[in-house]
Order: structure tokens, then sequence, then C-alpha cells
């Protein structure tokens, strides 16, 4: 029988990549991986047990509906990571501010967590896939001292290791330390992520665009160029792209490591900085698609040298295969020509 790698293994095996002390990683991601595992057994049964599924009648920084399901992840994976006293602070998206762990373990803690518990909570009901996605800073302010907003604002080139979790037609934990991407899929059965998706890899090119066309009509110009161009008809008369749209960036952006393509969130006229959030959601996510050969930038620079200056900072964010988000990027440089 094939000899399964599970994640855990997989840490250790790995760890001398990790360039800090060897056991803090693995502690790190072990935190990450039981959070999921938990979370992963609620969103399984989440259609039978109904004070999981709904609104809380609350809405988060964002203005969005909080779903209980987005307040019971973010309290998990906050604790999970407090409890391993490798951290200093967490920014959440369903926290306003950012979380300081002030005790003896938290102002010696070395890095900084920002997290989106879950992503794509509008999707719960319906049972589409989810996600949640991690990034890891080591911190900037000496240790011994509280964290300091610097510490969150740093820019995605920083990270030091960053992944997501999604929850799927199966449960996948994809994530990145700097030395390429690889995917372990959860085996409820055991409790156990495997490898299966050793070093992923970004097809350079693909025929997939990813985007929500309801908006076509408030798209800068750059973007509608780009759009017309995926829907040509080439001269065989053969269409070569197909529009796919989740409407959950983890599915889109999971299909788009495997397949290719490009997933597009742009600014528009109605979304002035477009929607999702530079420092929890574009920076891990553009961290692995660089690590996976890939590109993502905001039409004219890259996600991961922006640099942040709020926590919640939303960014226009297009990603994915290299060839196409050239192609859309020309479309932006001539437009200012
Ligand atoms: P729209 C989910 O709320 C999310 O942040 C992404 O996961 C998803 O791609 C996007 O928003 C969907 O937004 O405006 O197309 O419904």
């Amino acid at each position: 029988m094939y000899r399964l790698t599970t994640l855990g293994e997989f840490i250790i095996k790995n760890q001398a990549d990790f360039p800090y002390a060897k056991g803090e990683l693995s502690s790190l991601l072990s935190a990450i991986r039981l959070a999921a595992k938990v979370l992963n057994s609620q969103i399984n049964k989440a259609g039978l047990v109904d004070d999981i599924l709904g609104s809380i009648g609350e809405v988060n920084i964002q203005g969005e509906d909080q779903k209980k399901l987005d307040v019971y992840a973010n309290e998990l994976f906050v604790n999970a990571l407090k409890a391993r006293n490798q951290v200093c602070g967490i920014a959440s998206e369903e926290e306003e501010k950012t979380i300081i762990f002030e005790n003896e373990e938290g102002v010696n803690g070395k890095y900084i967590v920002l997290i989106d518990p879950i992503d794509g909570s509008s999707n719960i009901d319906v049972n589409v896939s989810i996600g949640t996605i991690f990034a890891i800073y080591r911190r900037l302010s000496p240790l011994g001292a509280p964290a300091t907003l610097n510490d969150f604002l740093q820019p995605g080139r920083n990270q030091v290791a960053a992944g997501y979790v999604i929850y799927g037609s199966s449960t996948m934990l994809v994530f990145s330390s700097g030395n390429g991407v690889n995917g372990f899929t959860y085996d409820p059965s055991v409790g156990v992520f495997y490898l299966s998706h050793p070093n992923m890899c970004i097809p350079k090119s693909g025929n997939i665009y990813s985007i929500n066309e309801g908006n076509y009509a408030f798209f800068s110009e750059p973007v509608k160029s780009y759009l017309d161009y995926c829907k040509r008809e080439d001269n065989t008369s053969h269409r070569p792209y197909s529009g796919r749209y989740i409407g959950s960036m983890i599915a889109d952006l999971h299909r788009t490591f495997l397949k290719g393509g490009i997933y597009m969130y742009p600014d528009s006229s109605i979304a002035l900085h477009g929607k999702l959030r530079l420092l929890y959601e574009c920076n891990p996510m553009a961290f692995l698609i660089e690590q996976a050969g890939g590109l993502a930038s905001n039409g004219r620079q890259a996600i991961l040298d922006i640099r942040p200056t709020e926590i919640h900072q939303r960014t226009p964010f297009y990603g994915g295969s290299e060839e196409m988000v050239t192609k859309l990027e020309s479309m932006f440089r001539m437009s200012v020509n």
C-alpha cells in the first residue's frame, strides 16, 4: 500500500526549510490543524444543527451579516492559536480591532497571525465550499512587550507562512512556508491530514476566467477589455475560455491552483477598492499563488508589495496563471498610455 505522509510528519521532515526555530512552525500549524478539524465536524453537520446555521442578527466590521459559524470559527482559531504561546497578536476579519496577548507568554510570542476564519460564509446555507485563510508573520516589535499595529501592517512579502483550509467535497489544508505549496486531504475516519497534492503548481496558462460578471457595467475599461478578450470568438469560431464563478474565493482559487485560470475581484464604481481584504485574504492567497508559480496583482502592482495602512483595508485582486494575469495587466498598461 502507498505510504501516506501525514501533515505532522511532513512538517517535521521539512521544518529545516522553515527559517526559524524548528518547533515553532509545527506548533502554529498544529493549532490551525486542530481548529480546522473541529470546525470541519461542525460544517459537515451544519444542516442538522440549527444553532450553527443562520445569522446572529449582527454585522461585522465589514458591515456584513455575521453568521453563527463565522463567530464560532473565529473563537475556535483564536483560542487554538493563543494556547500555543507562540503568538503575540491576531487580526481577524471578525474582529474590529487586533487581539493583543499581553500575558507573559503573549508578550514573548514571536509571531503574528492574520486570519479569515470562514471565507464565503454566505455559501454555508446553500452547501457550497467555504474556507479558512491564514497568514503568519514574524513580529517586528521587540520581545517582552505587547505587539504593535506595525507588526500587523507588514507587506505580504514578509509572510513566513500562509495557507487555507477548504471545506468542500473533501476537506483540504494547503500551505506554504516559502518552499513551494503542498496540499493535505483530511481523512475524518482517522482524523488525519494526509499529503495528497505535493508541490502544487499553477499551470502557466489556463482557459477559465472567474469573476462576478453581474458587476460588468461598473468595472473599469481595462477589466471590461479583458473580459471582452476572454469572450471573443477566435478565428476558428471556437470560444477559447470558459467562465466559472462559485462565489467563494477559496473554492475559485483552489480550482485555479489545480486547473489554471484567473480569479478576479476588481474595484468598480460600486466598490471603490474592491471587496477582498488585503491582510487576511489577498496577501496569504497571493503568497501561495506566487509560491505555486502564478501571479497575484491589483492590476498594476504585485499584491505582496502593497504597503498596508489599515487592518481591514481592501484591494482589487487578480490572481492565477502567469500568462493570464500578465495579459490582464497589459490591459491596465494600455489604458495609461
Ligand atoms: P460577490 C465571499 O463573501 C467573498 O469574500 C469571496 O469569497 C467571494 O469570491 C466574493 O466575496 C463573492 O462576492 O460580490 O461576487 O457576491
